[in-house]
């Protein structure tokens, strides 16, 4: 009865440990490069999807859908404010990777864009 006890705790540990490691490997998998040109800006400060690919020459749309004005930084680039319900759309000419954040909250919100 012990014996037969045990095994079930393990079996149950097993099982919790396989739940984390599935866990890890899909919001790994969620920052993967999205392929497209529209990024919402999501309700809770964020960047939907986060990171983005597209090929050079393409212009990407960010549309807030958030009720707090965000704003698009990429780095050493000029800011854009969106207001809720407003986008704003940048053109993107040169391969690479382009960081970007949102001004007001850049703890929370910032992205990329990789230009192929
Ligand atoms: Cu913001």
């Amino acid at each position: 009865m012990r014996r037969s006890r045990a095994g079930a705790v393990a079996l149950a540990a097993a099982a919790a440990l396989a739940a984390a490691a599935v866990g890890c490997g899909g919001s790994a998998e969620a920052a993967e490069p999205v392929a497209t040109t529209e990024v919402t800006m999501a309700k809770s400060y964020r960047f939907d999807p986060e990171r983005i690919e597209i090929q050079a020459g393409r212009t990407v749309t960010w549309t807030n859908d958030d009720n707090f004005t965000h704003t698009v930084r990429i780095d050493g680039r000029a800011d854009h404010e969106v207001e809720p319900g407003d986008s704003v759309s940048i053109t993107f000419d040169q391969p690479g990777t382009y960081h970007y954040v949102c001004r007001l909250h850049r703890h929370d919100m910032d992205g990329e864009v990789i230009v192929r």
